[in-house]
């Protein structure tokens, strides 16, 4: 099925320019928007800038859309004003903004790093919880809280993908267990928009890795089935990447050098 036009945030952003290409023949148009101007675009693409920290320019921004893929706002650890504005307030204007026109699904990219200060031991399922390992992880359970509230409260559907590590490739020894190809991505974003009923429903972004940590099945019935596996680089990281030492955060805990981050101050 085609979609009419998919709204992504962040579009200038890592994942928003991988997923410009593979989300290009599923729809009819994309509506690209970010704080940074995007000038390369194709027949299929507009560009609308807009902060999201804005709430009538985000009304504006949504209007007409049949599908959102939020990617919009920071995106590491910062400093608590920076996460206020860009994530806090931004993922409430979007979803007051779909409440008022119609209700397209969000696909909003959630974080491993809501769990991050589990230990790579664990195995864990959507249910268990939080850990964050900083304010941009807590930033990312707020945002999943909003999901949440809209759809009980309205109806509003989301697939809250907590994404490991979106890279073509994966580039070290801890993606081994996070990684998710952008192939992988793409088809998950197209089942939540597609499934007859998506709900609210919390995806761990990975790809079908043999190291991975995280148990999907609980949203089999979205019928997204991962087809990329790290396996298939294990041998190349393991020549080329030096293995960090057990007690290094990034083998240690599942948010790897995320945990070591101070609290910025602004
Ligand atoms: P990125 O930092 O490359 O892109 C984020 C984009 O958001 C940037 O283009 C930036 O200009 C834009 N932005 C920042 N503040 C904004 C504002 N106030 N209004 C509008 N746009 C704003 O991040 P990346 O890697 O592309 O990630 C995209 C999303 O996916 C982020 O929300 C991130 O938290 C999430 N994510 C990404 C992962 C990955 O592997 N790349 C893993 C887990 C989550
Ligand atoms: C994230 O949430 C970040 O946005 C991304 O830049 C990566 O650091 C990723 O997690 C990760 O944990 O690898």
């Amino acid at each position: 099925m085609k979609m009419k036009r998919i709204l992504i945030t962040g579009a200038a952003g890592q994942l928003g320019t991988i997923l410009r290409e593979t989300l290009k023949p599923h729809a009819e148009e994309l509506r690209l928007s970010d704080i940074t101007e995007i000038t390369d675009l194709g027949p299929n693409e507009s560009f609308v800038a807009c902060d999201i920290a804005d709430g009538e320019a985000v009304k504006a921004l949504v209007e007409g859309c049949d599908g959102v893929v939020h990617l919009g706002g920071i995106s590491v650890e910062k400093n608590f004003d920076l996460i206020e504005a860009a994530n806090l307030r931004g993922v409430y204007n979007l979803y007051e903004a779909a409440r008022l026109h119609g209700m397209p699904r969000i696909i909003f990219a959630s974080s491993n790093h809501t769990i991050g200060y589990y230990r790579q031991e664990q195995r864990l399922k959507p249910t268990d919880p939080f850990k964050p390992d900083g304010l941009y992880g807590v930033s990312k359970i707020f945002g999943e809280a909003v999901a949440s509230l809209y759809h009980d409260k309205f109806g509003q559907e989301s697939a809250l993908v907590r994404i490991g590590s979106c890279t073509p490739k994966p580039e070290n020894w801890r993606m081994l267990s996070t990684w998710i190809s952008p192939r992988d991505f793409t088809a998950l974003i197209m089942a939540a928009f597609t499934a007859p009923r998506l709900g609210c429903t919390v995806v761990w972004g990975q790809s079908a890795n043999d190291m991975g940590w995280w148990d999907n099945s609980h949203a089999a019935f979205l019928g997204w089935v991962p087809q990329d596996n790290s396996q298939d680089y294990a041998e190349e990281i393991r020549r080329t990447v030096p293995r960090p030492g057990p007690e290094d955060s990034v083998a240690k805990y599942q948010g790897g050098v995320f945990t070591d981050e101070p609290i910025h101050q602004s």
